[in-house]
């Protein structure tokens, strides 16, 4: 469950408690596909209030998102505030690559440690792989060499968490055989037209912490506008946007919302003292359409070549 805590301008900010016993602001700012990365960030810390920012080596923001969270800093707030989140690509999968890959992100995010760090996603790519990649382009990653290294990240204070992004059940069991320092977070696509129930509750049985991405369907599914979301937005005289993060919460997960404008920067946080009351919160987990925004069939799918042949080979053939 979220905690609550007050910040020094007395507004309630929920975190949640990570099996690491560190925290996680329940609201982050997301960076994927952000025009203004910079002012963003600034705005989202210093004048809307947010603590915790994702991006990842993939987004190519991370300069961008250095140089807000390096003027927040200069604004005044402590970097030990801040929880910052960041991703491992793709071709950065192998033993070799981890560190250098964080040293990179944390050069180009100008910080001496992350507060938590992904793999963006359990399969391996090579470098200057195609959409969709071609034969031979895309293979399986040495789980077991890739994730010392990630445990060793922690251990050397360069990242305080580490975590994975985009599993399913089968690949989290197999991380949990091998893992010594474990997975504190796990971050999934949902939002009421996905609620990927079972990762979630998957994740809640092994303590696992999980941030909801695309909260809001992302840019290609339209939940601003969907019936349920809009009157339960009507009747509570909140935003559906806010309806979309506050549900997030109460499924007991952190979410992080993204975007480029300042209003709803500031909008999509306000979210902390105020609950949807329990029949609304149950009408939009009731909603029937379910499908996943970001299936990775672009990113990972050869039809004739595999090793990943189709969608459901990506989940393993898992709902
Ligand atoms: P979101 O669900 O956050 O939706 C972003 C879209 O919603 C943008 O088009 C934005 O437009 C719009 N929007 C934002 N606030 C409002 C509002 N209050 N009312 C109406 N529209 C709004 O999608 P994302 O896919 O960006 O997901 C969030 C973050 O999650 C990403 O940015 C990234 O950090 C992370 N992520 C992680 C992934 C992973 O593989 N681990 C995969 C995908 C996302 P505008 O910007 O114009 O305001
Ligand atoms: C290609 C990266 C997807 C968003 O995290």
């Amino acid at each position: 469950m979220a905690q609550i805590t007050i910040d020094p301008q007395g507004e309630k900010i929920e975190s949640f408690a990570l099996l690491s016993g560190h925290k996680i602001h329940a609201i982050g700012l997301g960076t994927w596909r952000a025009h203004n990365a910079r002012d963003s960030v600034y705005t989202a810390i210093v004048e809307a209030g947010y603590r915790h920012v994702d991006t990842a080596a993939e987004y190519g923001v991370q300069d961008e998102v250095g140089h807000g969270i390096k003027a927040a800093i200069h604004a005044g707030v402590e970097r030990s505030a801040l929880f910052v989140t960041s991703k491992l690509w793709c071709s950065d999968l192998s033993r070799e690559r981890v560190r250098p890959a964080l040293m990179k992100t944390l050069n180009e995010l100008q910080l001496g440690y992350l507060d938590l760090y992904l793999i963006h996603w359990p399969f391996r790519l090579k470098d200057g792989a195609s959409r969709p990649p071609k034969a031979g382009e895309v293979s399986d990653f040495d789980w077991e060499g890739v994730w010392r290294e990630m445990e060793k990240l922690v251990k050397d204070k360069l990242v305080r968490d580490i975590g994975v992004c985009n599993f399913t059940v089968k690949k989290l069991k197999r991380l949990l055989d091998i893992a010594q320092i474990m997975p504190s977070v796990c971050q999934m696509e949902m939002h009421p037209g996905w609620r990927n129930e079972k990762m979630l509750e998957a994740c809640k049985k092994n303590n696992i912490h999980v941030t909801a991405y695309s909260p809001l369907g992302s840019r290609e599914l339209d939940l601003i506008h969907h019936p349920v979301v809009e009157r339960v937005a009507g009747k509570l005289n909140k935003t559906p946007g806010q309806v979309l993060v506050r549900w997030a919460i109460q499924r007991g997960t952190s979410t992080i919302p993204k975007s480029d404008h300042s209003e709803r920067i500031k909008e999509n946080i306000k979210v902390f003292s105020w609950e949807i009351p329990e029949l609304d919160f149950q009408a939009i987990c009731d909603i029937p359409d379910q499908m996943r925004v970001l299936d990775g069939e672009e990113l990972f799918v050869n039809k004739s070549d595999g090793p990943y042949k189709s969608v459901e080979d990506i989940w393993d053939h898992q709902i």
